[in-house]
């Protein structure tokens, strides 16, 4: 959480602030590149134990320049920093160190329109159907969307940066009222997805829900297995990183994505940037 703080209180000074050592944390992570996205600045990496920070898992990592991605390849096996500060993390000082065969070729993952694994959605391709549970407690899929325009988030409820998971909350709030005042949208659905299963039970999000004003025939609340959510979740490019020694302290970045009534993903917004003006407009070239 510290980090967290460390955050808020730059937002209250000076953003050259932020830049201090002491809002970072760098670790070593040593792993095999399974897929390299260039123009993203993003490569996948199935890694190990990053110790005292995270466990064993493949994800998708910014990298602090595109340069470091020249001359590697999938199958390459590195060593690399991982730095994470309070609003996302990155790669830097990736070294290869040998390579060694994947253990599933890329091209064999799946049919072109809903590929598995952990490569990163583009527009046009079929969101995965991952299996939640909603604030009911209810198991639901995330094809039950289908048929209606979906506006997707993720966020977890005890999230400290104002900037940050509440804003994602404030901006839906907003939606909300919009969705249910223009009869031309009145089809699109928000979905909130916690990558914080453990805290965020079915109960807490029943809460949450109550605290936004949340009217849940439109807007649906989720949680599930963590390793389901993280999967799920890394589909969009967002990477959760948990401390092992204090499993309150979430790192995490933000992505919104704009699902079509179709299942296909028409575009994912990164960072807290965009406006509900923005998604609005999204949605009513949908109609
Ligand atoms: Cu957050």
């Amino acid at each position: 959480m510290r980090s967290h703080i460390v955050f808020s209180l730059c937002l209250a000074l000076a953003a050259a602030a932020c830049r201090t050592p002491a809002s970072e944390r760098s670790f070593t992570l040593q792993g095999q590149v399974l897929s390299i996205d260039a123009p993203r600045k993003i490569v996948v990496v199935k890694h190990e134990d990053i110790k005292d920070f995270m466990p064993a898992m493949t994800m998708p990592y910014e990298v602090k320049e595109a340069r470091l991605l020249e001359g590697l390849a999938p199958g390459d096996l590195i060593t690399a920093t991982l730095v994470v500060f309070s609003n996302g993390a990155h790669l830097t000082a990736i070294k290869k160190v040998g390579s060694a065969p994947l253990e599933q070729p890329p091209t064999a993952a799946a049919s072109p329109s809903a590929s598995s694994g952990f490569e990163l959605l583009k527009p046009g391709e079929t969101v995965p159907d991952g299996s939640f549970l909603d604030q009911g407690g209810r198991k639901r899929r995330f094809s039950d969307f289908k048929g209606a325009p979906v506006v997707m988030t993720f966020i977890y409820t005890r999230c400290p940066i104002a900037t940050f998971c509440p804003l994602m909350d404030r901006h839906f709030a907003a939606l909300q009222k919009t969705l249910k005042a223009d009869p031309a949208l009145k089809n699109a659905r928000l979905v909130t997805i916690s990558f914080d299963p453990v805290s965020d039970t079915p109960a807490v999000l029943t809460k949450h829900a109550r605290s936004l004003d949340a009217d849940l025939s439109r807007w649906t609340f989720l949680t599930g297995d963590r390793d389901d959510v993280d999967q799920f979740a890394s589909r969009f490019g967002v990477s959760i990183a948990r401390s092992l020694t204090d499993p309150r302290d979430i790192t995490h970045n933000l992505r919104t994505a704009i699902i079509d009534a179709d299942g296909k993903l028409v575009k994912a917004y990164t960072g807290n940037e965009w406006s509900p003006e923005q998604v609005l407009e999204d949605l009513r070239k949908l109609e």
